[in-house]
């Protein structure tokens, strides 16, 4: 399959969609939702396309010789010899290979480019266009927890201010998908991964991306074992900032996000615009009397400041919880950098819902609440809703990612009213609890098989919990050790939520509310 290319255009030229991408070699990393966006992108340009994956999805498998893509499929530790066999002029990663993985070790050993699929997409990005005939804006939206209910409030905001929206990236839309879809946009709202991050850190000048408007929302540690470290964790991070052209967003109450704006090159003219639960500065957005205001994007911001909603208003559709008033307020930031109008933020915060498994109710049985905070896939998110549901009891566990859960042990573990230790490796949770809060029980569920694990979670729940209780799944790690992912963990605690509570026996069900009017979400 080697060879040489039949045309020449370097890949410092490959900038625009009808560049000549004709016959470039490209080795695709990975057959998800990530790699199969790449190499159907690349095969409709014309680009000779091979896919290299450890596992395939029969679906994509499937896909791959109707939009003409080789496949192999196999060990790719260590890098196999087809990848150096198809002499690639370009690789292009999906997320989830980390830098110390062999294939993408082999690229930097062979000095072969290596891509992920953001710089592929802005090099595209004059594929999309908004309802004007202009090139869409895009707008990047980054943090360690928050940031998809942050893109998807975003796309909200613009969408009830008269644009045409997309929320994509990480949020499980590869943007490859947005920027060929024929609807055309006027604003990309990309969630960005630090896997993604990471990626665009080796871009040539010429692949980095501009966006019109970026925030990181907080950052603590995850992804250790992806990145190596903190710090190579931080540093992906801040590059979101990187080139912004409006406004960097940054969360006040955090000060490693401010640190980052303090440090980013960004276009001149770029202004920082902080957010947070408390009085607003001029240029900050955040909350005067239970007010959510604007002091940021007005002529007269040194003297007055523009009424958003308010607490109480964004209580009633369930949005009342500090960590999701804080997304709401850097939205809105970002959506007031795009020229919306506070009371079209205002709208589409009255019509907003949060996805499941993010702090839902699932269920609200004999004075006892279910909650499902399946999302909360690492400490610093599980440490928001246990905030939110003091003295829970707290179904915690998983894959742990290299992160120590010591210290969120320590902080929420002493005020829980019980433990359930789940996962196929527990004794790191274990045995935190036994050093920072000896005094609260804590059950193990023996790894079993999948279906077991949330029968034996409720079984246990139920047998601790008295009235008033809160039973909160906020495992704090990863799921995959035993689920395909943070939905299916969710949905099969919901599911055997709801059959515990149908076996109950029928008096016990005097106590049924609409899990709507929930105790605490306001
Ligand atoms: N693969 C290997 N070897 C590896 C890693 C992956 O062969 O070492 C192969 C797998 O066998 C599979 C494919 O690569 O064929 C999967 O690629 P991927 O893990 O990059 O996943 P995608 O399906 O492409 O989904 C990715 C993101 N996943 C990750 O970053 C792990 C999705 O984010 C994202 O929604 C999607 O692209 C679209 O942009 C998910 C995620 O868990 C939600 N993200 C992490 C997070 O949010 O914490 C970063």
């Amino acid at each position: 399959m080697a060879g040489a290319r039949l045309v020449s255009a370097p890949l410092s030229e490959l900038t625009s969609w009808h560049a000549d991408w004709k016959g470039l070699r490209v080795a695709v990393l990975g057959l998800g939702q990530t790699g199969f966006s790449v190499a159907d992108t690349l095969t409709e340009l014309g680009a000779e396309v091979l896919v290299l994956t450890e596992r395939a999805d029969e679906e994509y498998e499937r896909l791959l010789p109707v939009i003409g893509a080789a496949l192999h499929v196999g060990a790719l530790e260590p890098a196999p010899a087809e990848l150096a066999g198809f002499d690639p002029e370009l690789v292009i990663a999906s997320p989830g290979f980390p830098p110390h993985h062999a294939a993408v070790r082999w690229c930097e050993e062979s000095g072969v480019p290596l891509w992920g699929d953001i710089e592929l997409a802005w090099r595209l990005r004059d594929k999309v266009v908004g309802a004007d005939g202009s090139p869409a804006e895009w707008v990047f939206i980054t943090g360690t927890n928050g940031k998809t209910t942050t893109t998807n409030l975003t796309a909200a905001m613009l969408v009830a201010g008269g644009m045409r929206a997309a929320p994509c990236g990480n949020i499980g839309i590869p943007v490859l998908d947005a920027v060929r879809d024929p609807a055309g946009f006027d604003t990309l709202v990309v969630e960005l991964s630090s896997h993604q991050l990471w990626y665009l850190s080796l871009s040539a000048p010429e692949g980095q991306p501009v966006p019109a408007a970026s925030v990181c929302l907080n950052l603590a540690d995850d992804h250790l074992q992806w990145h190596g470290s903190a710090e190579a964790y931080r540093d992906a991070k801040a590059l979101v900032y990187r080139n912004t052209r409006l406004a960097c967003v940054y969360n006040k109450a955090d000060p490693a996000t401010r640190e980052m704006v303090e440090d980013a090159e960004v276009i001149e003219g770029a202004r920082a615009i902080g957010f947070d639960l408390g009085v607003p500065g001029p240029s900050d957005l955040g909350i005067v009397d239970g007010i959510l205001v604007d002091r940021a994007f007005l002529e007269e911001r040194r003297t007055s400041a523009l009424e958003i909603t308010t607490i109480e208003r964004l209580a009633r559709h369930g949005l009342g919880a500090p960590h999701i008033v804080s997304n709401i307020l850097a939205a809105a930031a970002l959506a007031r950098s795009q020229g919306v109008a506070p009371a079209a933020i205002r709208d589409a915060l009255d019509a907003f819902r949060l996805d499941p498994h993010r702090i839902e109710v699932v269920a609200v049985h004999a004075g006892i609440t279910w909650i499902d905070d399946s999302k909360a896939t690492n400490p610093h998110a599980a440490a928001s809703s246990l905030g939110a549901y003091p003295g829970a009891i707290w179904i915690v566990g998983g894959q742990l990612k290299g992160v120590d859960i010591g210290p969120l042990v320590a902080h929420r573990g002493p005020s829980a009213r019980a433990a359930i230790v789940i996962g196929e490796v527990r004794d790191e949770v274990v045995a935190a609890f036994g050093r920072h809060a000896p005094g609260v029980p804590v059950f193990e569920v023996q790894a079993g098989e999948t279906e077991d694990v949330m029968r034996r979670v409720v079984e246990l729940a139920a047998g601790v919990a008295r009235e008033g209780d809160v039973v909160l799944l906020a495992p704090a790690a990863a799921s995959f050790d035993q689920f395909t992912g943070y939905a299916e963990r969710g949905t099969r605690f919901a599911d055997a939520v709801r059959k515990h509570i149908e076996q109950e026996p029928r008096g016990a069900a005097d106590g049924d509310h609409d899990p709507d009017e929930a105790p605490g979400l306001g």
